[in-house]
């Protein structure tokens, strides 16, 4: 293509070149028409030798312009084939590349679904860990709040147990006490008769040394259970903190009695209870507390 547009160009100059006026010959043109009237076959070779050295010189030219450009194209084609060679070896290292690319794309791709794949069994594993692990600590709490549950139960139980046992332990005394001779038992009480006499304190004293205390009466039953004894005895009933108010030995006023006619009498002389008149019913005296009599003591089965 290149070779097709110099050779035009060079056809072109050519042209030009055959239509440029030679003002030597147009010198000699008009010198000859100057000398037509006296042309010479000397001149006619003149002419003939200028125009043969111009076509030679003109050949040279354009041999010398063909030269150029065949140089010119060598150096063209050079340059492509050189351009050519690097490109394919661009090609090919891209080529290269991109296979190297597209191996490392694929493992990626490959390493990338191994690892969701991973991550699916790892996000599975840990959700059912989690669940075992709900599970546990529910359980935990449940074993948490059974233990607390069986821990007061057995505080509890530790508890009924010592009250049981001081009550076994209170119940076999009083089992002791009421299998010795001279206890008898009435209705909810077992009620123990002296044998010998003792001062009203000294025989509560003594009532108390066995867990009771000296009779109270608070029934009609019991009076006339009490008057059975027949014996002049000590009862539970004084007024030696206040003249005139009989309280019991529990603390309870005196309400219900049984005095004999014209007792009490003693006033501040005479300030603890007895059973003197004990064939009829209302049998009660007031007596000086330190006279010394049988007495009775009471137990109360059911306290
Ligand atoms: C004695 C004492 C008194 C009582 C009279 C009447 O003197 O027992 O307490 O009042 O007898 O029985
Ligand atoms: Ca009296």
């Amino acid at each position: 293509m290149f070779f097709h547009k110099d050779q035009s160009e060079m056809s072109a100059v050519y042209n030009e070149i055959s239509t440029i006026p030679f003002s030597s010959e147009d010198n000699l043109e008009s010198n000859s028409e100057k000398d037509s009237k006296a042309s010479s076959p000397a001149s006619g070779f003149q002419r003939c030798r200028v125009s043969t050295v111009i076509l030679g010189l003109l050949a040279v030219v354009q041999l010398a312009v063909i030269i150029c450009l065949a140089l010119h194209i060598e150096a063209n084609n050079k340059n492509v084939t050189e351009e050519k060679d690097e490109l394919k070896r661009a090609l090919n290292d891209s080529s290269l590349q991109l296979n190297s690319l597209t191996q490392g794309n694929d493992k990626l791709k490959k390493i990338n679904s191994e690892i969701v794949a991973r991550s699916k069994n790892l996000t599975e594993d840990r959700n059912e860990l989690k669940a075992k692990l709900d599970d546990l600590v529910s359980r935990q709490n449940t074993m948490i709040e059974e233990r607390d549950n069986l821990t007061r139960i057995n505080a509890d139980t530790q508890t009924s147990c010592r009250r049981i046992s001081l009550e076994r332990d209170q119940l076999r005394e009083r089992l002791n006490i009421l299998a010795q001779p001279g206890w008898i038992i009435f209705r909810q009480s077992a009620y123990y008769m002296s044998s010998t006499t003792k001062t009203w304190q000294e025989s509560r004293d003594h009532c108390r040394s066995l867990g009771t205390d000296l009779m109270i009466i608070n029934s009609k039953e019991e009076q006339v259970f009490a008057n059975g004894f027949k014996k002049y005895m000590w009862i539970g009933l004084t007024d030696s903190e206040g003249e005139g108010r009989w309280k019991w030995v529990d603390g309870t006023p005196m309400n219900t009695n049984y005095w004999s006619e014209n007792e009490p009498n003693g006033k501040t002389e005479e300030n603890c209870a007895d059973i003197k008149s004990f064939e009829i019913e209302s049998s009660w005296n007031d007596e000086s507390c330190s006279h010394k009599l049988n007495w009775i003591c009471e137990m109360k089965l059911n306290p």
